[in-house]
Order: C-alpha cells, then structure tokens, then sequence
C-alpha cells in the first residue's frame, strides 16, 4: 500500500536509498547524513518501507549510472537479499541515468524530485493544487523523455502510482507538452480568481498575516490553535499544500486574516516552485510573515535558511517578519537558550495557551504604529466601523456630536485608509 492509502491495493513498496557524495555537494555544506534522515521521513511520508540505505563518495557523478559501477552491483545484491523493489536516490538523476539503472537492476528507480512531486500529488485536493502539481510532474518528466517510450510508464510508475496517470496521457511528448499547455492556462484562471480575491481582501482592509516555515514545523497546527480552524495536522511532511486563511481576532479586537501556507523543504524541486507560484504569492501580500520553526530539529539552522532563500525567491524577503520557534516543549532549557531572542523572535509551544496569546500579542505589536486622534461626526457610522476595523481603537470621548478616536493604525493602513480618514484627524503623537 502506498502514499494515499485509498486507492492502492498493491503490497509496500519496499525501498533502498541511495546517496552519493560528490565533491560539489560537500562544497554546498548540506550535511549528506541529515539529507538522508530526511529522504527517509519522506519515503515513510509515500508509504514506502525503508529497507537499507547505501552512501559513496566520489568525486563526480558517473553519466551512465549516477553512482559507480560496483555500487551498481552492490545495489543488485542488496535489493536481491531484502526483496526490495524500489532505489530512492537523495539526489536528481537525469533520464537516461534513470532508464540505464532501471535496465540493470530491474527495479523502480525513483529520485528525491520524483518523490516529492508523488507526495504532492497524493495530498493535493483543491483544483488549484491538483493543476499545479501535475504541471510540475510533467515539466519533470519532459526533458527525461528520451522517444524511447518505455519510461513513459513512469508516469504512472512513481511511488504512489499518482502521477499524471497514463489514462489522461497517451504516449508522446507532442501530447504532454499539449498538456502543459492547457494546464498553464487553466492556472491562469486559477490565478486571475485568487487576484480577485486578494483585491477584495485589500479593498475591505483586511490585515494579512502568512505562516511560512519548513515543513512539519507546526504551521497548521498553530492556525488551528489559533482560530479553532478544522485543517489537516499530520506528523509528516508536507500536510498541507493548499493555503488555508481563518480570521483572528487580535486582544483588542482588530482582525486579521491568518493564512497557512505549503511547506517547505531544501532541493524543493525547481518546477514545484514555479507551478506553486500563485499559491506561494500570498507569502506576497502578507503585511507579517511568521516564520514557524521547528526548535527541537537537529537541522533547525539549515531549515531556517532553506525558508529564508525560498522566501528572496518569492520576492518576500523584505516583508516585516518574526520568527516563532515553535516545539519548545520538545527542546531541553539550555537548547532553548541558544536560540536568538529579543525582538523578532518568539520561543513557543503551539499548545501552550500562554504562548498562543504571546503570538497574537505580537502580532498586534508588530502590525500596530502610531496613535492618532479622530474626531468622528456622529452620523458618520461608516467611518467609526472602518477605525474599529483597521485599527486599535485605544479609547472613546463623546464631546457634542462628534465621537473623538484614539485609535492605534499603522502606516501601512493610514496610508491605504488616509484618503478616508485624513481630514478628521485631529491629533498625531
Ligand atoms: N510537541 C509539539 N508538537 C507540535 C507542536 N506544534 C506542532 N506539533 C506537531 O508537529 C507535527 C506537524 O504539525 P503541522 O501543523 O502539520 O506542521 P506543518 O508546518 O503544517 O507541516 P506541513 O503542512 O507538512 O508543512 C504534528 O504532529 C503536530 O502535532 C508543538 O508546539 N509541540
Ligand atoms: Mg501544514
């Protein structure tokens, strides 16, 4: 059984990892070990049974087989002894080393690319997400067709058996790429109906804050803390792939919209990115970005920085942002005193209550700015709802018709609001 546990009757795959050091990833400073640990979360995340796990060293990629000669043979005996039906290898092999090993060792050769866009499709439910991912799978898949035809039934051939699925795809390159086509388009639909929504968020003022992180850092579950929001929480990578927005109610009432977002995670496949674009702009709109950070991780900093450089990918990077390490319960005291506090930084547990009110205390903090005073005539019911709105309404004095406003709003909303609310303000500290 495997990845979805729905429509897979099959046994387990049974699977043998495979990662090759080369000189050009020691020189990138991924430590092999940990990437390891992680191919292996993410075959369990697809279903797979791990049975072994084979490493080498070696200066350079061989172009035939990715791996050496003799490692080939040694892959053989092993997926022989253990019955294994399955090589993952950490790293992208190019077509024609996929279809090389695949003759040779009769087995399901499957890369850390392929991987990932199988549990993708295996988790994607929304429209928007199926288009995406099969958008990714086949970008993946096209410059590995060699006209050969066989590895076309990879298509169908990943772990899961989830991809684009031969019923939709018939047999050649011509077609996929017809396919490429029309699913580019329907994404643009997909985009121009988020654009809308997003225009109408911006018109009613709306607050908006992202929870970005690496994935299984505890995104979902602090928007379901949060906001009572009923989303999916799992142990395991990539839960969530469709961004998911709930309101908050922030201490003194203002609201903000809390958006959940797909995780993320180091060599996210390039084409996964891009087909993710229009999910991942609304890491762009946010007015606060949250980075959730799993504090109890071995590989908390590399994850951190794997977030940071997708986030300058996205164009993100200078969007206020702070920093919630969250599982602080999972985390020994002295580890959690080497984390960076101050301002910016929040050390959590997303089911600490006194925690969950630190967060939208900061959040308030970080989104609030000056106070100003309003002077609102009495029959002007629309603009007191706008202040109540957009900002922090601090207090309230009647003096004859007018109510007047101290009212916390920050620069960003003073100036989307200014041209509203400008000729009542009566006094700026
Ligand atoms: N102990 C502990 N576990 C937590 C905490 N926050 C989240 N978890 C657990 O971590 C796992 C992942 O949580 P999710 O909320 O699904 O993580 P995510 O960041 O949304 O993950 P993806 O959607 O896969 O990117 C779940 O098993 C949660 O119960 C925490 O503060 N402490
Ligand atoms: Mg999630």
């Amino acid at each position: 059984m495997s990845l979805t546990h729905d429509t897979q009757t099959d046994v387990q795959d049974r699977a043998i990892l495979v990662s090759l050091v080369t000189d050009q990833i020691k020189r990138t400073g991924i430590d092999p070990e940990l990437s390891l640990q992680e191919l292996v979360q993410l075959a369990e995340t697809a279903g797979v049974e791990v049975v072994d796990v084979l490493r080498q060293n070696k200066e350079t990629p061989d172009s035939r087989w990715f791996i050496g000669k003799g490692k080939v043979e040694e892959l053989r005996m092993a997926a022989d002894g253990l019955g294994a039906n399955t090589a993952i290898f950490d790293q992208e092999l190019s077509g024609a080393q996929v279809r090389n090993l695949e003759e040779a060792l009769d087995l399901k050769i499957i890369d850390r690319t392929q991987l990932i866009l199988d549990i993708f499709a295996g988790r994607a439910k929304t429209r928007e997400g199926i288009i995406q991912v099969e958008l990714a799978q086949l970008s993946y898949l096209l410059p590995r067709l060699s006209g050969h035809g066989k590895n076309l039934s990879r298509l169908g051939g990943g772990i899961g058996t989830r991809g684009p699925g031969e019923s939709k795809l018939e047999t050649d390159r011509r077609h996929i790429r017809g396919r490429i086509t029309e699913l580019k388009r329907q994404l643009d639909d997909v985009v121009k109906t988020r654009e809308l929504h997003r225009e109408r968020r911006r018109k009613s003022g709306a607050v908006q804050v992202a929870l970005v992180g690496y994935t299984n850092a505890g995104k979902s579950t602090l928007l379901k803390q949060l906001t009572d929001a009923d989303v999916y929480i799992e142990n395991q990578l990539f839960a969530t792939l469709d961004p998911t927005s709930r309101v908050l109610q922030l201490p003194a009432g203002k609201e903000v919209v809390l958006t959940d977002t797909v995780g993320f995670i180091q060599n996210l496949p390039h084409d996964l990115v891009a087909s993710f674009r229009a999910t991942l702009e609304e890491v762009n709109e946010a007015n606060l970005v949250l980075h959730v950070v799993d504090a109890s991780s071995p590989m908390r900093e590399e994850q951190m920085e794997v977030v940071d450089s997708i986030l300058q990918e996205l164009g993100a990077a200078g969007k206020p942002r702070v920093v919630l390490f969250n599982k602080s319960d999972l985390c020994q005291p002295e580890q959690l005193e080497m984390l960076p506090s101050g301002r910016g930084y929040l050390k959590i547990s997303a089911f600490n209550p006194d925690d969950l009110a630190r967060v939208t205390g900061l959040i308030a903090d970080e989104l609030a700015g000056d106070t100003l005073v309003f002077r609102i005539p009495g029959d002007r019911g629309d603009l007191s709802s706008l202040l109540y709105r957009v900002g922090e309404v601090q207090d309230t004095q009647y003096e004859e018709n007018d109510v007047l406003y101290s009212v916390r709003l920050n620069k960003e909303d003073y100036e989307k609001w200014g041209y509203k609310l400008a000729e009542f303000v009566v006094q700026q500290d």
